[in-house]
């Protein structure tokens, strides 16, 4: 791996890909097709780039019920102790309304709902991922969000992946569309004949989806645009270069852009870890995958002290930082941007990918300076409730009136001016 000497005057900052004019283009033109024929549009492109020709756009009961029934018994067992530790851990994030009352008789609040109707695009391919659908149904549905759907690209025989439809039915979810791509978006952004529009639509995807996304948002919803996997790691010479190794490749597996950065005060770990690198990755399955975000877009920061590891991983603002040094809680409480934060050698990256409750959805390409993980927090939102008495319009009335003036909004002033007459009469 490339070893870089941190000091005062290096940026490590990620920045966002964006998609090519071409492709900007491209989506546009598919969005605008699927708003103007609908489910025709629709199985068009999806015999078009998925090779599969379908007849309905919704899975239907009895595929999910095969799904389950063929689906490895132990494996859906995980998939639910995961789904539990999720709802655990979402449920801490439920948010309740207030209301400040007045002496004169007003009040003013504030009222919490859910949105109505959200979408989760879940990828294709090797990219379907049973966990991403935990990840994001589950915040959906503590909030209570009342109408889940899911939409995700069917294989070349018009099916979609057991491990999606499973995780499906372990929530309750039963409104599965097939469809990929800026389409899929397209659908649940605008409907068509077979799916209503959603409010929100969430999920990870590749560069046609995410642009889509960008493309439909303020007409619904989006959460953000996920870029590829990080981690960081901060480790000092007390960690063991073969766990940094393995969990710096976690990560790097995900995608040749993905990227794995090591920040430790010890040479002797930076050289043990570069050749563990080498090593482990020899035998990964992912191993293109993973070399290629390896060497491209991976690096090993050497600082002098903890301090300014501690400055340099602020700055990066990682998807992931784990924290393997002999005071691990003490660092970790210095740390401000990280989208998660992982503490001491056993609390390995994939156990926040899978297992621990908290959420996958992570900010990355240095958002996590102002942005959070996914949560039931963005399936809310919050109403502002006024209700005056008539001896708080009185009381307030002139300076009101005097505000709008200021502005040049005599017809607000003239608004607010305009009880007094039926005053008397108490209507
Ligand atoms: N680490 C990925 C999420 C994931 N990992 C899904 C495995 N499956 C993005 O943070
Ligand atoms: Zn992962």
């Amino acid at each position: 791996m490339k070893v870089v000497r941190l000091s005062s005057g290096i940026s490590i900052r990620r920045t966002i890909a964006e998609g090519t004019e071409q492709q900007v283009t491209a989506v546009k033109a598919i969005i605008q097709e699927v708003r103007e024929h609908g489910d025709q549009a629709m199985l068009r492109y999806t015999e078009k780039w998925d090779g599969a020709k379908l007849i309905s756009l919704r899975v239907t009961d009895e595929e999910i019920t095969q799904a389950v029934k063929r689906f490895d018994p132990q494996l859906a067992k995980d998939l639910t102790e995961a789904a539990e530790n999720i709802r655990a851990y979402h449920e801490s994030q439920q948010q309740k309304g207030y209301r400040l009352d007045s002496e004169d008789g007003s009040y003013v609040a504030q009222r919490v709902s859910p949105i109505e109707s959200a979408g989760l695009y879940v990828p294709g391919g090797t990219a379907a991922y049973p966990s991403s659908v935990l990840m994001n149904v589950i915040p959906a549905q503590v909030a209570g969000v009342s109408r889940i759907v899911l939409i995700s690209p069917p294989s070349q025989d018009g099916t979609l992946s057991d491990g999606v439809l499973v995780s499906a039915h372990i929530l309750g979810i039963t409104e599965v569309y097939k469809s990929g791509g800026a389409q899929a978006i397209a659908a649940l952004a605008y409907g068509t004949e077979s799916i209503a529009a959603v409010d929100k639509i969430t999920g990870p995807g590749n560069i046609f989806v995410a642009l889509a996304k960008r493309e439909v948002n303020g007409d619904v919803a989006i959460d953000m645009i996920a870029g590829p996997s990080e981690i960081a790691i901060i480790a000092d010479e007390s960690a063991y270069a073969d766990e940094v190794a393995a969990d710096l490749l976690s990560q790097a597996e995900h995608d040749p852009l993905a990227s794995a950065v090591l920040l430790t005060t010890s040479e002797k770990l930076a050289d043990a870890v570069s050749k563990q690198v080498k090593q482990q990755l020899a035998s990964l399955p992912r191993e293109a995958i993973a070399g290629a975000a390896i060497a491209n877009h991976s690096v090993i920061y050497l600082g002098k002290t903890i301090e300014e590891l501690i400055t340099a991983a602020n700055q990066l603002a990682p998807e992931h930082l784990e924290i393997m040094t002999t005071d691990a809680e003490a660092v970790a409480e210095r740390i401000l941007h990280a989208g998660a934060i992982f503490i001491g050698r056993f609390s390995s990256e994939p156990i926040g990918d899978y297992f621990a409750g908290t959420n996958h959805v992570l900010p990355t390409n240095s958002t996590a300076r102002f942005s959070s993980a996914l949560a039931v927090y963005d399936f809310i939102k919050r109403t502002s409730i006024i209700r005056y008495s008539e001896k708080a319009w009185e009381n307030n009335k002139e300076k009101i009136a005097r505000l709008a003036r200021l502005e040049g909004l005599e017809g607000h002033a003239r608004a607010v001016e305009s009880r007094s007459w039926k005053k008397e009469t108490n209507k």
